[in-house]
């Protein structure tokens, strides 16, 4: 029985994709996903949000939304005196551990913005996992100050 369906699923084509619901799917559920409003002027904007791995450890390769040119994953280092951020090529996302972008430490830079971040607005975000598949959340944009100066 089992043989005559992988047969007829080879007839349809199907063969690369063999019984996908008995596979345990790599997932990552992204939530909390905010942005700082900007001003007219400003050509990047920071993205935070929570990453929960609920199967496998998973990684965030690379990230897009429209409402920018280039998404960049980023994190924040003091340099003596100066907080600096600096680009990662990906971000750890295990089992049991939230992984939470905040400002002042990990977060999602959108660079070359195309319109201002208005309060109240939101935009999607697509995020691109190296295991699991892709999630487009919904960023909702706070006020200029959200968030900040309190954590660090
Ligand atoms: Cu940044």
């Amino acid at each position: 029985m089992r043989t005559a369906i992988l047969a007829a699923a080879a007839l349809l084509g199907l063969a690369a994709s063999p019984l996908p619901a008995l596979a345990q799917a790599p997932a990552v559920e992204v939530t909390e996903a905010w942005a700082r409003a900007t001003t007219s002027a400003a050509r990047a904007g920071g993205v935070f949000l929570t990453l929960k791995a609920t199967g496998a450890p998973d990684r965030v390769v690379s990230a897009s939304s429209p409402v920018a040119e280039k998404v960049e994953l980023h994190e924040t280092i003091r340099d003596g005196n100066v907080m600096r951020m600096r680009e990662v090529p990906a971000l750890e996302v295990r089992p049991g551990t939230p992984l939470v972008l905040q400002p002042g430490g990990l977060h999602i830079m959108l660079i070359g913005l195309k319109r201002q971040l208005n309060r109240g607005e939101s935009f999607p975000l697509t995020i691109t996992f190296e295991k699991a598949a892709p999630v487009t959340a919904t960023v909702t944009v706070q006020a200029a100050g959200a968030g900040g100066g309190h954590r660090h």
